[in-house]
C-alpha cells in the first residue's frame, strides 16, 4: 500500500495582501492555491493507492465561492478522473464552531471515490488489505478524548492509518497557539502501522510512525526554512519519502541596528539590504533595533510604502531603543500591526448576526492614526 499524504493547503489565506492577480483573488491567495495545485499534480504523478488530506484545506469556515470551485475542481480530478481513492478531514480552521453550519468540505461528499469526514466523529474506511481511521477536528476535549478511545487497530488488517489534525502531545515547540487547536497523546499515536497527522506547518516525523505533511505553502515567517510539498508513504515496511512543490521564498532580515540614526538614515539601510537580498518575488520580515523617538520622527511619511514596492511583500517591524524610557508608542509603525491585526482576527471569527463590513470599518476609526 502506498499513501500520498497532504495537509494544511489554508485555501483562501491572504486576503489583507493589497495586490489582486488575474482571478480577482489577492496574488498572495493565487500563491497558496498554486501550492495546493502543485501537489495534486505531483500526487496524480505518483499514483498512490490512497491520497489524504490531513486537515484545514480552507483557512476559514466559510471560504469563498470561487475557493471552494477551486478545491472541489481539483478533487474531482484527483478522485473521480485520477480514480484515485482520497480522503479528507476537517480540520480546526475549517471545522464549524457550531453544528448546525456543517463544514464547507461537506459540499464535496458526492464526489465519486472521495470520502469527506467531518463533524466531530470518528469515521473508518477500508480501502483494500488496510482500514483507515479518519478522525476529524472535534469541538471538545471530550469528544476528542471520546472518539480518540476508538481508535484501537484491527488485526484483521494488514495495515491500520490513523488521520488527525491537532498537537502531537508533549512538543510544546510544535503548538501554534489556535484557537480549538487539540492535543494528541502519543500512546494513541504508536499503535498504528502509520499517522498522518495535519496542523504543524513544517513537514516532519514526531513519533516512530507519525509524520506532518506540512502545508502547501509558506503561511508564517516560522516555515520560512521549510520546503513545502507532500509525503509519499509506503507501509509495511514503512518508508517515507518528501516531495517538495513549487513556494514562495520567505526571508528574515534580522537584527538591523538603526541606534543614534534618523529615520531616513534608516530607509536608506533596508532598502541597500533589500538589494542585497533580491526581494522582488518574495516576502520579506526585516527586524529593526534600536529606534528612538528621534528615528520615528524623521522618517519621510511615504517611506514604508516606497520600500514596499521592493518585494512582494514586506513587514518592517521597529524594535525601540531598550534605553528610551518613554511608554508612548511609535504611531504609524505600532498601530499599523494593531489595525491590521484587529481586522485579521475579524476575518478569522464568525459574526452571525453582525455586518463584518460595518464592525471593520468602526474598529478603523479607532485603531487607525490617520
Ligand atoms: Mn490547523
Amino acid at each position: 500500500m502506498r499513501i500520498c499524504h497532504f495537509s494544511d493547503s489554508h485555501l483562501g489565506a491572504g486576503d489583507s495582501y493589497s495586490r489582486r492577480g488575474k482571478s480577482g483573488l489577492t496574488e498572495r491567495q493565487e500563491d497558496i492555491i498554486n501550492g495546493y495545485v502543485f501537489a495534486i499534480d505531483k500526487i496524480i504523478e505518483l499514483k498512490p493507492d490512497v491520497c489524504i488530506h490531513a486537515g484545514d484545506i480552507f483557512h476559514r469556515v466559510r471560504p469563498l465561492n470561487s475557493i471552494m470551485a477551486i478545491a472541489a475542481e481539483q478533487l474531482h480530478r484527483l478522485a473521480a478522473i485520477e480514480k484515485i481513492p482520497t480522503i479528507v478531514i476537517a480540520g480546526n480552521h475549517d471545522a464549524p464552531k457550531q453544528p448546525h453550519v456543517g463544514a464547507a468540505i461537506d459540499v464535496f461528499k458526492q464526489i465519486e471515490n472521495l470520502h469527506i469526514v467531518a463533524g466531530n466523529a470518528l469515521k473508518k474506511i477500508q480501502i483494500g488489505d488496510t482500514m483507515f481511521f479518519a478522525l476529524p477536528h472535534c469541538l471538545t476535549t471530550n469528544e476528542l478524548k471520546t472518539e480518540l478511545d476508538l481508535c484501537i487497530p484491527d488485526s484483521e488488517y494488514k495495515n491500520n492509518v490513523l488521520i488527525a489534525h491537532g498537537v502531537a502531545a508533549g512538543m510544546p515547540e510544535f503548538s501554534m497557539a489556535d484557537l480549538g487547536e487539540q492535543e494528541l497523546p502519543l500512546e494513541s499515536l504508536n499503535r498504528f502501522d502509520y499517522v498522518a497527522l495535519g496542523h504543524f506547518h513544517n513537514y516532519c516525523k514526531v513519533a516512530q510512525t507519525a509524520w506532518y505533511a506540512g502545508s502547501t505553502e509558506r503561511l508564517s515567517q516560522s516555515e520560512r526554512d521549510s520546503a513545502k510539498g507532500l509525503l509519499e508513504v509506503e507501509l509495511n515496511p514503512l518508508n517515507v519519502k518528501f516531495h517538495e512543490v513549487e513556494s514562495r521564498a520567505m526571508i528574515s532580515i534580522d537584527r538591523i541596528d538603526v541606534k543614534g540614526m534618523r529615520g531616513d538614515q534608516v530607509a536608506e539601510i533596508i532598502r541597500k539590504q533589500l538589494d542585497q537580498v533580491d526581494s522582488t518575488d518574495k516576502i520579506v520580515r526585516v527586524n529593526v533595533t534600536g529606534v528612538t523617538e528621534e528615528t520615528i520622527k524623521t522618517m519621510p511619511a511615504d517611506v514604508v510604502s516606497r520600500l514596499k514596492e521592493k518585494a512582494f511583500a514586506l513587514d518592517i517591524r521597529f524594535e525601540r531603543d531598550k534605553s528610551e524610557s518613554t511608554d508612548i508608542g511609535f504611531g504609524r509603525s505600532a498601530i499599523g500591526r494593531l489595525d491590521e491585526g484587529f481586522i485579521e482576527y475579524l476575518l478569522s471569527v464568525d459574526l452571525e448576526g453582525f455586518d463584518r463590513d460595518i464592525l471593520k470599518r468602526e474598529a478603523l476609526k479607532y485603531l487607525s492614526v490617520e
